[in-house]
């Protein structure tokens, strides 16, 4: 695989798209508003994590059909979140990926179901092991494992608990680190230990670089995500920006000013870059995403 992943990046968004309509249930089967929404919940977004999954497993010279079921996985929960985190009891938000939120399209009772069926769904398809070229029961056992930790309340739901806990209080730059690393970075990290969960005979060295090129460019992601907050118009970014100043919460350009925030975000792609190193060129795949999402504007 020499050429840029992201020319490859559209066949694997296709590639997750048949996967999560297969592991979906039809629109029509009861309750049918339940799954409909839930159809509507995972459609669109950049499919940045199940890209992840993808690329690590290049690097791992894995087959693309024993990361269906963990690419499949993490996007669940992250849509999951999203309609949670869009929810008025959080973050209160009308609009997302460019369209009315879940609960604005349906309503909030079928929004807060539509989360939780979409996170049983993850760990149900984990479990399964019902695609191409599945990874065997052991590596499915460690992905659940490593994709439970990263999505509850040592992860992603204890990041979001203390974000809310925060809100109107300003935060010293190392609670705001710690709450990035959760709330976003934790889910991201998830994808690449879930490659490597993927591979039988993956070495040791190699996972622990993996991770922390996920940890970097996980904490890179959420920086960019606050100074686009502040950069970016709603048609950008296909939700509301300026929501983080609107609702007192402290962000990284708010701790330690604009150009320092930007400053901080090169640093730990920089860092990600660095710890790809013992891979060589096989890392294109995961130095071009790194790219990309450096690059994004949305
Ligand atoms: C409600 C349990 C629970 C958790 C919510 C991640 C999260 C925790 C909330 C999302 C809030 C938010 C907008 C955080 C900024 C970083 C982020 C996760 C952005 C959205 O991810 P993208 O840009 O979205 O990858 P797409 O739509 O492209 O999939």
């Amino acid at each position: 695989m020499t050429a840029p992943f992201m020319t490859r990046a559209d066949a694997y968004r296709d590639r997750l798209q048949t996967v999560l309509n297969r592991v979906l249930p039809p629109a029509d089967h009861y309750p049918a508003r339940l799954h409909e929404a839930m159809r509507y919940a995972t459609d669109g977004g950049k499919r940045l994590r199940a890209l992840l999954v993808y690329a690590a497993g290049e690097v791992l010279g894995l087959p693309a059909g024993r990361l269906d079921a963990p690419a499949a996985a993490v996007e669940l929960i992250h849509a999951y979140s999203l309609v949670h985190d869009d929810l008025p009891a959080m973050d209160d938000d009308d609009l997302r990926r460019g369209r009315p939120s879940t609960h604005r399209a349906y309503d909030e009772a079928t929004a807060i179901l539509v989360g939780d069926a979409l996170q049983a769904l993850a760990f149900q398809i984990l479990a399964d092991g019902d695609t191409e070229t599945p990874a065997a029961a052991p590596g499915r056992l460690r992905m659940i494992r490593i994709l439970g930790e990263a999505s509850g309340s040592l992860g992603m739901v204890g990041g979001q608990a203390v974000d809310l806990e925060s809100e109107g209080r300003s935060l010293s730059l190392a609670e705001l680190e710690a709450l990035h690393i959760h709330k976003t970075g934790a889910l991201i990290r998830a994808c690449l230990r879930m490659a490597c969960a993927a591979a039988p005979d993956a070495d040791a060295g190699a996972c622990e670089a993996l991770d922390r090129y996920g940890k970097c460019i996980g904490l890179a992601f959420q920086i960019q995500d606050d100074v686009l907050d502040i950069e970016s118009s709603a048609a950008t970014l296909g939700k509301s920006p300026g929501k983080d100043e609107a609702n007192g919460k402290s962000t990284y350009p708010s701790v330690m000013g604009l150009p320092a925030a930007r400053e901080r975000a090169a640093e730990l792609f920089t860092q990600g870059r660095e710890a790809l190193a013992p891979f060589g060129a096989l890392a294109d795949p995961l130095h071009h995403l790194a790219d990309a999402i450096r690059l994004r504007s949305h």
